[in-house]
């Protein structure tokens, strides 16, 4: 049955010209930037919030968020008319602010980085009628991502060789996975990818265990988790799903928003031009030198989009690093 409240797109999946050619092999892109709070957001993030105020009344809404995760429950918030709470770290940019005030949220800043706006979110959701919504790490959240898969494989006209994503608290990782096992694609490799700076997959990995980083340093600051999900790490640690992950740095993220720009006339944030980086950094060839990916015909790359970039934020990044 359709669902008459469903607050996300269903976003097209488009071969990519530009990037095919960079490649060398089929590249299809799953258009997530086009939802309405700008990313994929939306799809976990309008389960999670239905759930709260269809199933258990919930009378208001407290998500903290690196920007696009309270995009969504801002606009969750405002389509279900249950007010929203939107704790943004110091690091998110007045303009998502004011975004988010546009959609009838209440903004609140506190903290250097979002997990310090996560702590505040969570005491504050502690009050009677109020739920707290995770950005990442819940449940309905990876089930909502789910669809934005389910939607690419009946989109796809072939099954993919690997997918490519990036990685921040790891809930789209997650979502990813559980709608590949949906689909028939368990045996299909993910590239997850990571900025340096903001990479608490990769460190957790190399760890062996769940690490908190000091600091989050890249300009992708919707990477910006200092631990990632813990069940994220188990996906790889018990090789429920072959997941190769990659860090790379900044300036790779933003050169690669710059080209998607100039190829597709979309303009993404780095936290979205790192799983782009998968394709114009040569990663592909580079994993399969070193064993770790087999044949690649057909890629999938999840432009998961992003909010709180602008052409003056991307001039700026673009003069930073030279590019
Ligand atoms: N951003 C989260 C977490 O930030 C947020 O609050 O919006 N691409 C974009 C454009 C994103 O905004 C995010 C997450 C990701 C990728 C990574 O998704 P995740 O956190 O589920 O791995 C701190």
């Amino acid at each position: 049955m359709a669902d008459e409240e469903q607050l996300y797109y269903v976003t097209p999946t488009v071969r990519s010209g530009p990037m095919s050619r960079v490649s060398g092999c089929e590249v299809y892109l799953k258009l997530e930037n086009l939802q309405a709070p700008a990313s994929f957001k939306i799809r976990g993030v309008s389960n999670l919030c239905k759930k709260a105020v269809r199933g258990r009344n919930c009378q208001h809404l407290v998500c903290a968020s690196g920007g696009n995760a309270g995009m969504a429950a801002a606009y969750a918030g405002m389509k279900l008319k249950t007010p929203a709470t939107i704790v943004l770290p110091e690091s998110t940019s007045a303009q998502v602010a004011e975004n988010l005030r546009q959609l009838g949220a209440e903004v609140l800043v506190h903290g250097k980085v979002f997990d310090h706006a996560n702590k505040f979110a969570m005491e504050l959701a502690a009050k009677p009628g109020a739920e707290y919504i995770h950005p990442f790490d819940h449940p309905d959240i990876w089930e909502g991502h789910e669809s934005l898969i389910v939607e690419a494989a009946a989109q796809m006209p072939v099954k993919p060789d690997v997918v490519l994503t990036s990685v921040g608290g790891g809930g789209l990782l997650i979502g990813i996975v559980q709608g590949m096992w949906k689909v028939g694609w368990k045996d299909v490799p993910i590239i997850a990818m990571e900025t340096d700076g903001a990479n608490c997959f990769n460190a957790a990995i190399k760890a062996g265990e769940l690490v908190t980083l000091p600091d989050i340093t890249s300009v992708a600051k919707c990477l910006g988790s200092l631990t990632v999900s813990s069940r994220a790490f188990e996906l790889h640690q018990k090789k429920e799903h072959n997941i190769q992950s990659v860090v790379i740095e900044d300036k790779e993220a933003v050169s690669a928003c710059l080209r998607f720009a100039d190829d597709h006339r979309m303009l993404v944030e780095p936290a979205c031009g790192a799983a782009l980086a998968a394709v114009y950094s040569n990663i592909i060839p580079a994993l399969q030198q070193e064993g770790r990916l087999g044949k690649v015909e057909t890629a999938l790359a999840v432009v998961c989009g992003g909010g709180s970039v602008s052409l003056d934020m991307l001039q700026a990044w673009k003069k930073q690093f030279d590019l």
